[in-house]
């Protein structure tokens, strides 16, 4: 063979080579700690995908909202400047008003009533919402149930009238305090321990889990059992690097993250009990709320102006009756 045909044939193979391994960096952001059910999830999403596209996507994983806050970060998914994130229905429905829904209080009755609906016809619904304004859900992961606690003790809803409450920077939190008698203060999830020890809040509202990974429990021990929220979080991608993804791509990235889904679930439900007890032991007081009713009735406006929206009427009475 000649020379200079056996030197092109050779570059040719090492350009087809290295386009073959063309890899790109996707940034993935997460705002919970190393070991939290989230991040865990997440990581496995990660490698999933490494693995099904033979490395063409790596995904990077940074936790502990390294890449900036919540409200922040769902901007940044929007406009395609992070690739990847797990987000909680509160922030993240302020960007989609399609999916407010999810946040009401007393909504769903625990987390198998969630994914019953998320995992179903509406659930489709709330994706098809979420892809038009920018994210596309790849997996429904678990929230939690989330309930007050103070760093006084609480024994029933009166006692959180007048109460400075810590919430998430959405509008059906900031309502629902409001309708309590207390005053919503909107903080970004990292300067909640630091408003708790300073007595710039005195109560904050949260899941077990991160009531735990964040310390909240050794300055605010009183937890006030209300589970009033049932709140779903998802895994999503940007509607740009979905764009790029070619059919099997895009099929392989889904069952990449309902695996996760599942796999997050399950480290949910472990997790929720070993923070009950770690809690416990170091403290923390739980007080159980007996009867719903007196807090569901305050709540009264809330569902009343998402009873009326036609947009929404429909999948509130859906959830409702099943
Ligand atoms: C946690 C959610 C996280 C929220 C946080 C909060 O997993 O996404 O940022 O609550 O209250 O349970 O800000």
């Amino acid at each position: 063979m000649h020379a200079s045909f056996k030197g092109l044939l050779c570059l040719g193979f090492a350009l087809a080579t290295s386009a073959s391994f063309a890899q790109t960096k996707l940034r993935a952001w997460n705002i919970h700690p190393e070991g939290y059910p989230v991040t865990e999830a997440m990581k496995s999403f990660a490698e999933d995908v490494g693995n099904v596209t033979k490395g063409k996507y790596q995904v990077e994983v940074f936790s502990n909202g390294t890449l900036g806050d919540q409200p922040k970060a769902v901007q940044m998914l929007k406009n395609g400047e992070i690739d990847i994130a797990e987000f909680s229905s509160g922030p993240l429905s302020d960007a989609v008003p399609g999916i407010k829904v999810l946040n009401l209080p007393f909504l769903f009755k625990d987390s198998a009533h969630m994914f019953k609906h998320l995992d179903g016809k509406l659930g489709e619904r709330f994706a098809a919402n979420l892809k038009s304004s920018g994210f596309v859900v790849v997996g429904w992961y678990d929230g939690g149930a989330r309930s007050f606690y103070c760093v006084k003790p609480i024994n029933s809803v009166a006692d959180l009238t007048g109460k400075k409450i810590r919430v998430q920077q959405s509008d059906i939190y900031i309502e629902m305090v409001k309708l309590l008698g207390a005053t919503p203060v909107a903080l970004p999830f990292k300067d909640v321990l630091g408003a708790l020890q300073q007595d710039q809040v005195d109560c904050a509202e949260n899941n077990l889990p991160s009531y735990e990974s964040t310390g909240h429990f050794k300055v605010a021990k009183n937890v006030y059992v209300t589970s009033h929220v049932i709140s779903p979080e998802a895994l999503v991608v940007s509607v740009k690097l979905w764009g790029k993804l070619d059919k099997d791509e895009k099929a392989a990235v889904m069952a990449a993250g309902a695996k996760s889904a599942l796999l997050m679930r399950d480290l949910w439900n472990k997790r929720v009990l070993s923070s009950l007890d770690a809690t416990t032991k170091q403290g923390a007081i739980f007080v159980k709320l007996r009867d719903a009713s007196p807090m569901v009735r305050r709540m009264g406006p809330l569902y009343g102006k998402y009873m009326t929206d036609p947009k929404t009427r429909e999948e509130l009475l859906t959830i409702v009756a099943d």
